[in-house]
């Protein structure tokens, strides 16, 4: 199962996009070049949407709860692969967080309930060397950050938006959410989450987006 998968006239439009979103980041697209004021809610440059956009590689793979599995491992002294039932048992957290997309749209008030990465972190106990997060999808999407972007406490394995379950279109059944970074940060199908001691950048941070990705400092290239 290595061969790709044949263009088609949906992945060619998409395949677009991609190289539209590349294009933003050498030019530099969308920055307004100014700082937020402290405390303010809308990072520059960004408009506040009510309805929920979906981006993806074109890609959205349909991942039934009973085929769930997430696997957590790298440098970690008890590697774990989750199921369903697994993530259910773990303490759920409730978070309201806003939410921040580098295309320029923010949606404010998600409610979200999953895991908490720090009760993650607690279980699969990152050795001391670990300095960075690598993120695999089940679209071969990645993404990557620095444990302590991951570590914080607004960072959740979520399975739940606004009381009902994640749509396949948004990332379920389970997806990752690091609310104070770009949404690109936030891998949707997450399959695995390795723990490393060196940085490997991702499919956007590979392509002319920001490593660090904070919305407040208009982080949106690289
Ligand atoms: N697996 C996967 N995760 C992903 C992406 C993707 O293409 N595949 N796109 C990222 C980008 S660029 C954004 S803006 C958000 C979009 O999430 P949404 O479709 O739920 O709004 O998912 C992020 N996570
Ligand atoms: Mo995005």
């Amino acid at each position: 199962m290595t061969e790709k998968p044949p263009i088609t006239i949906l992945g060619a439009i998409k395949n677009k996009l991609i190289g539209t979103k590349q294009e933003w980041a050498r030019e530099g697209r969308l920055l307004t070049g100014t700082t937020a004021a402290p405390g303010q809610r809308l990072p520059p440059g960004q408009r506040e949407v009510t309805d929920w956009p979906i981006l993806d590689l074109g890609i959205q793979p349909e991942i039934p709860r009973d085929a769930f599995r997430l696997t957590l491992d790298g440098l970690v002294d008890n590697p774990i692969t989750l199921d369903w039932p697994g993530l259910m048992a773990l303490p759920q957290t409730d978070l309201v967080a806003d939410m921040h997309c580098v295309t320029q749209w923010s949606r404010f008030d998600n409610q979200w309930r999953g895991v908490s990465i720090q009760t993650l972190i607690d279980l699969v106990k990152p050795q001391p060397v670990v300095s960075h997060v690598l993120f695999e999808a089940h679209d071969n999407y990645t993404t990557n950050l620095r444990l302590e972007q991951f570590a914080g406490a607004d960072c959740l394995l979520v399975h739940q938006w606004n009381g009902g379950p994640i749509s396949r279109q948004h990332g379920g059944p389970v997806r990752v959410m690091v609310p104070r970074y770009y949404l690109w940060k936030s891998a949707k199908w997450v399959r695995r989450i390795s723990f490393a001691s060196a940085d490997q950048r991702g499919f956007w941070e590979t392509r002319g987006y920001n490593n660090n990705a904070d919305p407040w400092l208009e982080e949106r290239y690289s």
